[in-house]
């Protein structure tokens, strides 16, 4: 009976789908439907879709399909983040031009989306490759220029050796390059930077408009990202220096604390103001250093390392003299690079003092154990000691005095820092956009003109890709050779490109109006559906990603050209797709592929598997999912539609009332488990509606009650979001016409949702003192408890006390009084 085969149905509805074009969201401003967008992040084109691509659309499909059949103009959009790394490395190694690689890629992977069947809009599509998109990608790296946003400096980056390029600090991860693993080295070079510091309250203070929206953890990690502490700007007089040295300190309290002082060592103060005695051992040390990733040098875990300079520094407040150390634990491009040391209340400096023979003072009593002695530095709040005009006061209170007592003197004031850098986007490789700005002798950087927009990749087909430390464009002769748009002299184009993190911090904007030739976006087009709905995607950009497109977002509404601060208004981070506890993995061989799923159980299949077997959030492993489990499931749901017998137009209400009670109560919570992402509970409440229709048919009033039709249609709609195929063919199958997307979204009738009530009678030594309408089901002991806390029966009582209760649930309770 069971004959029903999900593969079957594909390719009749792929094509009937096309031709119909169910998806397309409406433009006109004269559409009168409210307007909802579901974005999903752009895949990169790096060979066909994958298993962790068919979790994501499949999620990231349902608020749109339910959006759909809720009646709203929905836009669900798809395109390619067609830049970048992988299609250049890839493309490299087969000997092949990126664009090649790049654009067939992206036919294989539209082909695999087009049976996956996302409800996409595929008139937006976009690649950020297309000289038509990456035209304004330039000219809003040429906005952020005029604002003083973008900018050229030199100065220390990371550096990968096997990727020959520069890296921003997002894409160092634990030290190594985030796209190939290798080892992060640090340069020093002249590169271009967004500045994104400028922005990092904003950042950090509009993530209150997003709070109970993105998950918990992508805030807090976006937090820590930005990292805004605050404290005091402290300045120390370096003995022999005319210039002070200022420190960030959060625990100006703890001045009368600080027995050292230490200089990051890869700083060029440290350099400068090493005595000549200690010249050896210190630059012995540096060498060292620069060898170091951040995160070894942050770890709490290592030996301190570090140099005496043959320095003292002067303590503004108390003015005693204290030795100046060069250390590796000291980040250069933090605060200024330079740090007072307060070993008793501070880990890292305690440390560092007892590796050193150091003294330790501590200047605020906590009431725990002197450090010195348990190398437990104490951070606690306490009363501070040893500390002049300080002593006696709390932490809080000291922290304030002493930022009033320096900002007096004009040694110091209150400031903040962040962890943020300023974000780094130019990249030494061909496959990028380029940044549009001639280098001239006589003028400097210029600005190409916007109409000369876009400065267009040259082909170089057949030159040599290879990375080499320079861009392969500065090789590009032809190219890079031009003339100067201000004094018409000779001039060279900037020969990097731009990280692919540029391309894809907007394009959610571009797909509002991807045709549009007279800016990035028409701003009137993303009034309208901007901001974001929904957005899904993996975690794996909780930072990267979201940070710049935020970032984006607001240098746009200060350039006047949106009326909203923060891109998405919701957002969802699935989980990963495994197998057998562990990460997929093609060197390990522990991989499944989806092409071979499809073709072994059908879209419908492993979509549903995908959404059933938890919540979106989770991790899938695949070992534990059962498509065999789905394949039964959707086989009965086809069946039932094939045997409903009641006509299209029968009316539900002369059908039978117990069938009809569960269908309600599916399409309420149903409906509520959408609207909450718990999309696995709204498909077991359609399993249980499937369940309870298949006995209403074999057991019940039969396949042609009215009631059936009801269930079985309600059914297909509820499945629409999450198994299409078999929806539609269900949908057709009780003589519907499709698309069953388009059907409208059922509401629950809300008299049927009301339980059944029973009036229990209460008693009270045989009289009837009191009614309570109760469930049918109502257990004994909650039964008993209403009766007792009835205010008649506490009456009729009158302070006696029970001393029995006979309970006959659900109709009579009987008090016996004391
Ligand atoms: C004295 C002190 C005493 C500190 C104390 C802490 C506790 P966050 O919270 O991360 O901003 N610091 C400042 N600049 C640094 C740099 N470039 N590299 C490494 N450490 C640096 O940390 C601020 C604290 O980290 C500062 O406050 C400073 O140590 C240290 F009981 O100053 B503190
Ligand atoms: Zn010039």
């Amino acid at each position: 009976p069971d004959s029903y085969d999900p593969r079957a149905v594909q390719d009749k509805w792929q094509a009937r789908w096309a031709e119909m074009d169910p998806y397309r969201a409406e433009e006109s401003a004269d559409d009168p439907r409210e307007r909802r967008y579901a974005l999903d992040m752009f895949p990169y084109p790096s060979g066909d879709l994958h298993m962790g691509h068919a979790e994501a659309f499949a999620i990231g499909d349902v608020p749109a399909r339910y959006w759909f059949q809720r009646g709203y103009n929905v836009l669900h959009p798809i395109g390619w983040d067609s830049f970048g790394l992988p299609a250049e490395n890839a493309a490299i190694k087969r000997n092949e031009h990126p664009a090649t690689w790049t654009y067939a890629n992206i036919e294989t992977q539209a082909a695999s989306f087009h049976r996956y069947a996302p409800s996409f809009d595929w008139s937006r599509r976009l690649h950020t490759s297309d000289p038509e998109y990456y035209k304004w990608t330039q000219w809003l790296f040429l906005r952020f220029y005029e604002r003083g946003l973008a900018y050229r400096k030199g100065g220390q980056v990371n550096w990968c050796p096997n990727d020959q390029t520069v890296l921003a600090n997002e894409q160092v991860v634990g030290g190594h390059c985030e796209r190939c693993g290798a080892l992060v080295e640090r340069r020093v070079l002249t590169q271009w930077y967004f500045r994104i510091t400028e922005y990092a309250d904003r950042l950090l203070d509009d993530m209150r408009q997003l709070e109970g929206k993105w998950p918990d953890r992508v805030l807090l990690m976006q937090r820590n990202w930005i990292g805004r502490s605050t404290g005091a700007d402290v300045q120390f007089t370096i003995e022999g220096r005319d210039e002070p040295v200022t420190v960030f300190t959060t625990r100006p309290d703890t001045l009368y604390g600080a027995t050292f002082f230490v200089v990051a060592a890869d700083a060029p103060l440290a350099a400068e103001i090493c005595a000549p005695e200690q010249r050896a051992e210190f630059e012995a040390y540096r060498e060292q250093v620069s060898r170091e990733s951040e995160i070894d040098r942050l770890s709490t875990e290592r030996e301190k390392t570090g140099v005496f300079l043959g320095r003292y520094a002067v303590n503004p407040l108390n003015g005693e003299r204290i030795p100046v150390w060069a250390s590796d634990y000291v980040l250069a491009e933090y605060g200024h690079g330079a740090i007072m040391a307060v070993p008793a209340h501070d880990q890292r400096d305690l440390d560092f003092a007892r590796r050193f023979g150091l003294p330790v003072r501590v200047v605020v009593d906590t009431g725990e154990a002197d450090p010195a002695e348990t190398g437990v530095a104490t951070v606690g709040d306490g009363r501070l000691v040893n500390s002049g005009p300080l002593d006696g006061l709390s932490k809080a209170d000291a922290i304030a005095r002493a930022i009033e007592i320096l900002e007096a003197k004009g040694l110091g004031k209150a400031s903040v820092n962040y962890r943020l850098r300023d974000w780094l986007v130019s990249r030494q490789r061909f496959w990028g956009c380029p940044i549009p700005i001639v280098h001239c002798e006589s003028c400097g950087e210029v600005p190409v003109p916007d109409e000369d927009l876009p400065v267009r990749l040259p082909d170089l087909r057949g030159a040599d890709l290879a990375p080499k430390g320079t861009s392969p464009l500065a090789a590009a002769e032809d190219w890079v050779n031009t003339s100067c748009p201000k004094c018409g002299g000779a001039a060279k184009r900037d020969s990097d490109t731009m990280d692919t993190f540029v391309d894809s911090s907007w394009y959610y904007f571009r797909y509002c109006s991807p045709g549009y030739t007279d800016g990035p976006f028409d701003v009137e087009q993303v009034r309208k559906w901007m901001p974001v709905d929904q957005y899904t995607g993996g975690v794996e950009h909780a930072i990267l990603h979201l940070l710049y497109s935020r970032f984006f977002t607001k240098v746009l509404y200060d350039m006047g050209m949106i009326d909203f601060t923060e891109p998405f208004t919701r957002l969802l981070n699935q989980g990963q797709v495994i197998l057998n506890g562990k990460a997929m993995s093609k060197s390990t061989g522990n991989l499944v592929d989806l092409g071979d799923q499809i073709a072994e159980f059908g879209v419908d299949v492993v979509r549903l598997a995908m959404l059933f077997s938890g919540p979106p959030e989770d991790d899938i492993d695949w070992a534990d999912v059962s498509p065999h489990g789905m394949s039964k499931f959707l086989a009965r749901v086809h069946r039932i539609a094939a045997e409903t017998a009641a006509p299209v137009g029968a009316d539900p209400a002369t059908g039978d009332t117990a069938l009809r009670r569960v269908t309600h109560r599916v399409i309420d919570e149903a409906t509520a488990m959408v609207e909450a992402q718990r999309f696995n509970v709204a498909i077991a409440r359609i399993m249980e509606l499937v369940s309870a229709t298949r006995k209403a048919i074999d057991s019940g009033p039969g396949a042609a009650d009215p009631a059936v039709r009801e269930a079985a249609e309600t059914i297909a709609i509820l499945l629409s979001l999450f198994a299409p195929y078999t929806a539609e063919e269900a949908w057709e199958a009780l003589g519907r016409q499709a698309p069953v997307i388009r059907a409208g979204w059922p509401s629950a009738d809300p008299s049927l949702l009301v339980e059944d009530r029973v009036t229990c009678v209460v008693q009270v030594a045989g009289k009837v003192r009191d009614r309570l309408e109760v469930s049918p089901g109502i257990a004994a002991d909650e039964l008993e408890r209403l009766a007792l806390a009835s205010d008649k029966v506490q009456a009729a009582l009158g302070g006696a006390g029970v001393r029995k209760v006979i309970v006959r649930a659900p109709k009579i309770v009987n008090i016996v009084p004391a």
